[in-house]
């Protein structure tokens, strides 16, 4: 027997026995030459599923870690990660360490290699959760969600591609579908160049949360799609922190735009001509070619179906926030002693203007003067210099924010399914991971938080409901403790007592209220009551020098965050003063009276819009409910190192991580179970031809096939239960056997009946 026959043996067979079903087909398909390459010359890897046991380096899966101890896991992890492992599995849940460098496991071959397999067959992949996930949605009609956490820079925005791309090259082809793949992958470009950014965490930063729904017909060709974006972090807009970045898009566009272009739009080459891009005396990344991916960029958004109008408005848009940060204002004092302001930088005005379509005068009168209308009358104040720095950069980051919306919402209008008839659906989860800064403000208190629900739907979902399982198909089990981090949901989420909502209550309260009389009203109800809330309210903390008087800490599932409470009553309020939205309503583009409908002038609504706190809270609320509906595939990205580096583990970031994660508690919650369950007439359906006759039909209860097919495999009685409705195989070993016994019989019926054919 060749090399090749011993190691996939199923591939070999030109017919397989089950004729008619999928794994005919695929069998066949797989069964062309490849041409492999690999890292380590291998090429896809054609192992056997025993090879989770034998000759990989450390262990494929942890359950099957001997002798499981913190210590091994992480040795686990630093062993593969060292060569070229990247990925590695507690049962179904994968956890991925972020290369730092091209790994060459993405090519086609490899995707040909994971089609259609079973999760265990092949060495942990991406892929393989890829394809349990397509192929669970495919044939069982299960709405799924692959959802991908870990902290900023860990991998999740990489990972969520290659789950896109995956997805996309398994299922069908045609020109309508591939119309639909094309722009479901071209999203992603676009939404990137407009949403992350380079940060001290990450040189591509999602500043944004993004839940995409792909859906799929009834073969399993995607037909559609939706995005749901959360929360952009704008203030960026205005200032970036020390060694950071704006939006990728601004480079690239003054990076990669014609000098026709840029003098169209008013702009100059140079980055640190900008105001808004020189805060944080960062230009360029040297990982990323802003230049080209201009291109990139405006491809994606031509191949999206954005007309050359609108791509025109979107330029123009960022053209004007640019320059609209250039504008600087002179203060004085008016005759009555008033401080007043006004625009000294008649160019950069002049721009704005331009791009906008907007007089200067009503340009001028909206960023130095505020209409205030009381009970009778309506009066107009001047703004001082630093209100009306003030209002100009609420202005740059309205613009900017509504503009990321609506092009979320130009997106979703070009990949909306065209049919209506029932969909399946597929969601990939990738936001923005938890981050500590030297200085953490409302954004990272949102994004923070927003990670904390992600570990809780982690937790209901694996740990919890893992428990749950046993106890609802009646099955012997020992109970495994965690750490539940509701405690911290609840900290912040509480609908009356949470932080969120005391901010709302300072926010609405009439009166003298500001950060610091937010911060006290947090100390009254939190300091000393709440385990996870901290401050130099505190006694034991009073003299903590590293802690501010205008901070207070958070005790998150991932770390000790400090926040300074500085500008999170505005952030929360998140009010654009009437004259700025009816300016830009006013303004000639089409484009800004759709991104501000609130400032026509015969739309006049007294009602309050909802704090962004609160906006927040229930989108999140909204998408857990979601994704509750789904059935659950998780990757968990471990950052290896704070360097970028591709060949550094450093084993006390690592360390960090796999507690918080929850990981041992992962492994032990699976191994104190059931490493393997499966429903009785789906495990019938795989090894039926594993019994002692020959091609057995089961007339009979599945449950008894499933424990002939168990005793003639040699199992012992101690090495499975039965649930109520599924097979609980304790561990996976067996079900290695099992799958390598399949293989070899169905490769032998093969050879069979090829050399039957071949006797005609
Ligand atoms: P994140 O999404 O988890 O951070 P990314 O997915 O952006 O992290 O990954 C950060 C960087 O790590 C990428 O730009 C790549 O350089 C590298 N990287 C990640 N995964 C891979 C991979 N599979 N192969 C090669 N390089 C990789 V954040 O959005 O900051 O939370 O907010
Ligand atoms: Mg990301």
């Amino acid at each position: 027997m060749s090399k090749e026959q011993r190691t996939r043996p199923a591939r070999k067979a030109p017919v397989a026995p089950t004729a008619g079903n999928r794994e005919t087909t695929q069998v066949q398909v797989r069964n062309k030459e490849k041409k492999k390459t690999s890292e380590n010359g291998g090429g896809a890897k054609n192992l056997r599923y025993s090879h989770l046991l034998e000759g990989m380096v450390g262990c494929g899966d942890m359950v099957l870690l001997e002798p499981l101890t913190e210590e091994s896991l992480l040795q686990n992890l630093k062993t593969r990660y060292e060569s070229g492992e990247i990925y590695t599995y507690i049962g179904p849940v994968v956890v991925s360490v972020n290369p730092y460098r091209q790994l060459k496991i993405y090519t086609p071959d490899y995707i040909e290699e994971y089609t259609s397999r079973n999760m265990y067959e092949l060495p942990p992949h991406i892929f393989a959760v890829s394809d349990s996930s397509y192929q669970s949605m495919r044939d069982r009609n299960l709405d799924q969600c692959i959802i991908i956490s870990g902290e900023s820079g860990a991998g999740k925005t990489e990972a969520s591609k290659l789950v896109m791309q995956y997805v996309a090259a398994v299922s069908g082809k045609g020109d309508e579908v591939d119309r639909v793949k094309e722009q479901l992958l071209q999203s992603n470009p676009v939404l990137e160049a407009f949403g992350n950014a380079k940060t001290n965490r990450n040189d591509n930063s999602s500043r944004f949360g993004k839940y995409m729904d792909i859906q799929f017909d009834f073969r399993g060709d995607p037909v559609g799609g939706l995005i749901s974006n959360y929360l952009l972090e704008k203030s960026r807009v205005v200032g970036q922190n020390q060694g950071e970045r704006n939006f990728h898009i601004f480079y690239q566009l003054l990076a990669g735009a014609t000098d026709d272009v840029l003098q169209m739009l008013h702009l100059e080459r140079e980055v640190f001509q900008y105001r808004y891009l020189s805060e944080g005396g960062c230009s360029y990344v040297l990982t990323m070619e802003d230049d080209k991916q201009f291109q990139v960029t405006i491809k994606a958004m031509e191949v999206i179906g954005f007309s050359p109008e609108d791509i025109s408005s979107v330029l123009e848009m960022l053209a004007a926030i640019l320059n609209l940060g250039n504008i600087t204002f002179a203060g004085y004092s008016l005759p009555n002693g008033t401080d007043a302001c006004k625009v000294t930088e008649g160019r950069a005005i002049g721009y704005v203007c331009d791009m906008l379509g907007s007089s200067v005068e009503l340009m001028e009168e909206c960023l130095t003067i505020r209409s205030v209308h009381t009970t009778r009358d309506y009066v107009q104040k001047p703004l001082s210099e630093s209100e009306a720095v003030f209002a100009r950069d609420a202005l740059g980051k309205a613009i900017y924010d509504r503009l990321f919306t609506w092009l979320v919402g130009r997106i979703n209008y070009s990949i909306k399914a065209k049919s209506l008839t029932k969909k399946k659906v597929m969601g990939v989860l990738d936001i923005y991971g938890f981050e500590i800064f030297e200085g953490n403000s409302f954004e990272q208190f949102i994004i923070n938080y927003c990670n904390e629900k992600l570990q809780q739907i982690f937790i209901e979902l694996t740990l919890k409901s893992e428990q749950e399982e046993y106890i609802r198909e009646n099955v012997q089990w020992k109970h495994i403790d965690y750490f539940n981090n509701a405690i911290i949901c609840e900290l912040i989420e509480h609908p009356t007592t949470g932080i969120l909502a005391l901010l709302d209550e300072e926010c609405l309260r009439p009166g003298e209220v500001t950060d610091d009389t937010f911060l006290e009203k947090l100390d009254q109800r939190c300091a000393g009551i709440h385990p996870h809330y901290e401050s130099r309210a505190l006694k034991a903390l009073r003299s903590d020098q590293t802690m501010d008087r205008d901070q207070f800490r958070l005790v998150h599932y991932a770390g000790n965050v400090t926040y300074g409470v500085g500008g999170f009553l505005e952030k929360n309020r998140d009010l654009l003063f009437k004259d700025l939205s009816q300016a830009m309503f006013a303004c000639e583009r089409p484009l800004l009276k759709t991104l501000f409908p609130e400032g026509n002038p015969k739309l006049q609504t007294l009602k309050r819009p909802p704090t962004m706190g609160y906006q927040f809270r229930s989108s999140v609320a909204q998408l857990m409910k979601n994704l509750l509906t789904k059935n659950p595939n998780y990757i968990r990205c471990i950052k290896p190192n704070d360097v970028k580096s591709g060949r550094n583990f450093h084993d006390d970031l690592v360390q960090h991580q796999v507690r918080y994660l929850g990981l041992m508690e992962n492994v032990r919650v699976r191994r104190a179970g059931f490493a393997y369950r499966q429903e009785y007439g789906q495990c019938l359906a795989r090894y039926k031809m594993l019994s002692g006759e020959t091609w057995p039909v089961w007339k009979e209860n599945p449950r008894e096939g499933v424990k002939e097919i168990l005793s003639a495999c040699g199992c012992h009685e101690l090495d499975f239960t039965c649930g109520r409705t599924k097979i609980f195989i304790r561990n996976p070993r067996t079900v290695f056997a099992m799958e390598d016994k399949r293989r070899t019989r169905l490769h032998d019926l093969a050879t069979l009946i090829s050399k039957t054919w071949r006797g005609f």
